[in-house]
């Protein structure tokens, strides 16, 4: 048996995790906030595979759904932390790279005997007791897929639909840079398991509320190109929220506008939060050569090189100040 506190490192996780998924008997999956198509699918699709083997299973997040992904089976299982506190045999993080972005729900865990956590952000802490790692993998969808084939586990359709979804919109739908072949052979498999892509495309990224457009239409009116047009940026603010009538999760891909432009290296959304004097900020690299993994780290974020965030402490203008000499002193560095 191992103890509560031994690391075990990451060629023998997932034989520890998969063990773990077959030995014991309940479970809770948890998140990051603010999720995206790779944090629910991902959960989802281990709340599922458990449910099939019979398991006690919890999903929780802080925050709602985004109704793009709300078609996806067995949705419902996900809800908010529960206000009191319970037991389980195996608490499992995915898709986050650092303990504070679970959110409240490990405080409503009361008493858990393993603590393990999934995930390919290049940033992760490895917060937990069994920390399965895997920066390579497009999608933290992909390593399910990998722990699915490991364990011998069932691939139902309802799981495929689930991790398609992630590693699609952590890929930008196969279009960004971190897109490999693995990701497509992935992709294929899950086709072969009956994933409809018209019908998951339809959902994700063809489905959104009017009042997006309307926020879309107020940012862009913003949007600032510097550093001769190789840096572009953009706010969204409270304001912007209130008068388009948009929704928190209706940012989510605002920044890819941005990135989008032609000579464009990085792009950079701005987001003030409800909570006052702290503003969200996204970072997206075009170039091989600028890290926005490092730049996030500097401000207390992370994620990938080429895309990561931070929650940045200060009033709009200083901290917007602070970023953009940050890009500078980066795209300096890459000699760009
Ligand atoms: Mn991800």
């Amino acid at each position: 048996m191992k103890t509560h506190n031994s690391q075990i490192a990451t060629s023998d996780a997932s034989a520890e995790i998969c063990r773990l998924l077959r030995e014991q008997q309940s479970f809770l999956i948890l998140t990051h906030y603010r999720p995206d198509g790779d944090a629910i699918g991902s959960q989802l699709a281990l709340a599922i595979l458990l449910k099939n083997l019979g398991k006690k299973v919890e999903a929780w997040n802080d925050d709602d759904v985004p109704a793009k992904f709300r078609f996806l089976p067995r949705v419902t299982m996900i809800c908010r932390p529960p206000s009191d506190p319970q037991d389980f045999d195996v608490v499992v993080a995915i898709d986050c790279s650092i303990q504070p972005r679970l959110g409240s729900g490990l405080e409503r865990v009361r008493s858990r005997k393993h603590f393990i956590n999934i995930d390919h952000h290049v940033s992760n802490e490895k917060f937990a007791e069994i920390n399965w790692v895997v920066p390579e993998a497009t999608a933290s969808g992909q390593i399910i897929h990998q722990l699915i084939q490991r364990g011998g586990f069932q691939l139902t359709r309802d799981i495929a639909i689930c991790l398609f979804t992630a590693i699609s919109t952590d890929t930008g739908s196969f279009m960004f840079a971190n897109t490999t072949a693995e990701s497509l052979r992935v992709a294929a498999d899950l086709v072969e398991k009956g994933v409809d892509v018209g019908e998951i495309s339809r959902h994700v990224y063809e489905s959104y509320p009017y009042a997006r457009m309307q926020l879309l239409q107020r940012t862009l009116a913003d949007l600032k190109l510097v550093e001769r047009n190789r840096v572009a940026y953009f706010w969204v603010t409270n304001e912007m929220y209130e008068r388009s009538g948009a929704k928190r999760e209706d940012t989510e891909g605002l920044i890819d506008y941005a990135r989008s432009i032609d000579g464009v290296v990085v792009a950079v959304l701005f987001e003030e939060l409800t909570e006052p004097g702290k503003i969200r900020v996204s970072f997206r690299s075009k170039h091989p050569k600028v890290d926005v993994n490092s730049i996030a780290r500097h401000f207390g974020g992370g994620g990938h090189r080429e895309a990561s965030g931070a929650r940045i402490a200060g009033q709009p203008r200083d901290v917007e100040q602070r970023v953009l000499e940050a890009i500078h002193a980066a795209l300096k560095e890459a000699a760009l």
